[in-house]
């Protein structure tokens, strides 16, 4: 048995083509299916749908062989014992900072004033932070960090950025980009070793698979 973990929403819709690929087609829809396990139409393969930031973990300690996760997640979480075969270039987004609109985060910077900062991305946030030698207050979220400036909790947020609507539509504006993001085939390397063919299959398929 070959066991992928993969969240919902974006990630699990972009996965489908690489899946097909593989010859392996989900058999349940997980938007609708409550179930946490979904068969395929290889007796031999199944998915998980988990939390997005959970995917390092179950392939980590072996809950899953494989699982597709963003860069944000494992540079976030950390990559500890897992093995990145793939950068699969999709769920592609970016992760900046953000500021109100009427902020003016520029001279806020050139001046070395502190600065507040919401995210749920600590780590990368201190360390684009400490890069640029700014000093930096973190209040760590789980969401909707969009919020925080709008109510003066904090001067900037650091998140995730693809068309920019949402920023937009709370009249925030990217001030630095910190880095590209896309997601990340990772696989336990100890199933690999046990399951050599099969999951080798499922990477080569994949590999050719991403455009
Ligand atoms: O949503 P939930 O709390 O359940 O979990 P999650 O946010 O960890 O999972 P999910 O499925 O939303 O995101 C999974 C992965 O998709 C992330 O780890 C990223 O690698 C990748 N990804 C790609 C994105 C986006 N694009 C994205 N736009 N993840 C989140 N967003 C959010 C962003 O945080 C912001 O709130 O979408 C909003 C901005 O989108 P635009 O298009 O308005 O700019
Ligand atoms: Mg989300």
């Amino acid at each position: 048995m070959i066991t992928i973990a993969l969240s919902k929403g974006r990630i699990f819709e972009e996965t489908i083509p690489l899946l097909k690929a593989a010859g392996i087609e989900v058999l349940e829809d997980p938007d609708t299916s409550r179930k946490l396990i979904l068969t395929t139409n290889q007796p031999d393969v199944r998915v998980l749908v988990v939390r997005a930031t959970d995917v390092p973990t179950y392939v980590q300690y072996g809950g899953a062989d494989m699982g597709i996760t963003g860069k944000d997640t494992l540079l976030e979480h950390g990559s500890q014992g897992l093995y990145q075969p793939l950068d699969l270039q999709i769920a592609k987004c970016r992760i900046s900072v953000a500021v109100r609109s009427d902020f003016d985060y520029k001279s806020a910077v050139k001046k070395g004033s502190r600065l507040t900062v919401a995210t749920k991305y600590v780590a990368i946030a201190r360390d684009f932070f400490a890069s640029k030698g700014v000093h930096v207050d973190l209040i760590k979220l789980y969401g909707s960090m969009e919020l925080a400036p709008l109510v003066g909790m904090a001067d900037a947020i650091v998140d995730l950025v693809s068309t920019g609507n949402t920023l937009k539509a709370n009249h925030l504006v990217e001030v630095e980009h910190i880095m590209d993001i896309s997601s990340r085939l990772v696989v336990n390397q100890a199933a690999l070793k046990l399951k050599q063919a099969p999951m080798r299959h499922i990477i080569d398929a994949f590999e050719s698979a991403v455009v």
